[in-house]
């Protein structure tokens, strides 16, 4: 059998890009932080094959401290996982099943770390080495890993940027009935990107979650929650701050915008971001601000992500339907519900004609 060390060596394919499994393959994501903060190492498995244990070193940087926590995600059953100090900055896991059942899904993460970066600037290599993954026959299946990088930054990259939500959109404003009712949370709704607000202003009308990305197709680097004002500003955790401080150093990105029920949409082209002077973007002016025309013309030249994806896959189909469907059968009392397209609190036919007009049309998010 070839050594794991030598298919880590080998394997140079990307993995997180959209599409099938092929192979096998363990990787880690890069890692971005400043100076004292506490960053998230994840651990991926992409695989076809059925994985039931996993067994890995990985090297960490002496830019990081010893792991804080580490603990498994959602993809598991009855697994255990152990884990120990092989040798200085190499931590030994092992992710076992007694009861011989398999990780649950094909692709994402099996194992979250979270360390503290430390005081010297620049990028490091984070390895993994000597992996195995063992299906339910004791076979090693495992066809690559991928290594990552870990970049520690002093100045965060900025930006400022504006876009509107097609249901809540009303004469040039979103709608703040959700907020103004005290219905709108103070944590966002957002799992990949938890923050919290600490003020909620009468102008906020709903969260956002922006994603930044390397390549048009790429996998994310970063996710961020913030708020929306109602004039279409993203802002700070304060409610009014226009200017976004990101998790990332300066650097070329495309700017993804994810809703919970509108369909997502990515800038034009990636947007060089410094730390200095916040690059402004605005999404409602043009169709061509838009990557892939993903933006709806809502009259008077303004533009706005479509609305209707409950799902949140990227496309209006009968499982959005079935969504709102089943939500207006329990007769939902008014309430931040992700069926309610317009933001007016209420799930009703208004929602579903707004569904309706843009399934009928072909409305899908446009980001790859
Ligand atoms: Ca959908
Ligand atoms: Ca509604």
């Amino acid at each position: 059998m070839i050594s794991a060390v030598a298919v880590a060596l080998a394997f140079t394919a990307p993995v997180q890009a959209a599409g099938a499994a092929t192979g096998n393959v363990l990787s880690v994501r890069d890692v971005y932080g400043m100076p004292g903060q506490i960053v998230t190492i994840y651990v991926d498995l992409e695989n076809e094959d059925a994985v039931q244990n996993c067994d890995f070193k990985l090297v960490l940087p002496a830019v990081l401290s010893a792991p804080i926590s580490v603990e498994l995600t959602e993809r598991k059953q009855d697994h255990e996982l152990s884990w120990s100090l092989y040798e200085p900055d190499t931590y030994r896991f092992l992710i076992l099943s007694w009861g011989k059942k398999t990780l649950p899904g094909n692709s994402g993460a099996i194992l979250r770390i979270t360390c503290q970066v430390g005081a010297n600037v620049g990028t490091y290599q984070l390895l993994i080495q000597d992996a195995k993954a063992v299906n339910p026959a004791y076979e090693n299946v495992l066809t690559g890993t991928r290594n990552a990088t870990v970049t520690v930054y002093t100045a965060p990259a900025k930006v400022r940027i504006k876009t509107w939500l097609e249901g809540f959109h009303v004469l040039g404003l979103l709608r703040t009935d959700i907020r103004a009712a005290s219905e709108l949370p103070w944590t966002s709704p957002y799992p990949e990107a938890v923050r919290t607000a600490s003020s909620l202003p009468t102008s906020i009308a709903d969260w956002i979650l922006l994603e930044l990305r390397a390549t048009a197709d790429g996998p994310a680097l970063q996710r961020q929650s913030f708020l929306l004002k109602n004039d279409g500003f993203l802002c700070e955790m304060d409610g009014s701050t226009t200017t976004l401080t990101l998790d990332m150093p300066p650097g070329t990105y495309w700017l993804v915008l994810r809703h919970r029920n509108h369909a997502a949409v990515m800038s034009a082209t990636a947007q060089a971001l410094n730390s200095t002077t916040a690059v402004y973007y605005d999404f409602i002016l043009a169709p061509g601000q838009f990557y892939g025309g993903g933006g709806k013309a809502l009259g008077g030249g303004y533009h706005a992500m479509p609305c209707g994806d409950i799902s949140g896959e990227g496309s209006l189909t009968t499982v959005d339907y079935v969504a709102w469907y089943h939500r207006i059968m329990l007769s939902p009392a008014p309430g931040y519900h992700r069926e309610d397209l317009n933001g007016d609190r209420l799930v009703n036919e208004s929602d579903y004609s707004l569904w309706l007009n843009n399934a009928r049309a072909g409305w899908d998010s446009r980001v790859p």
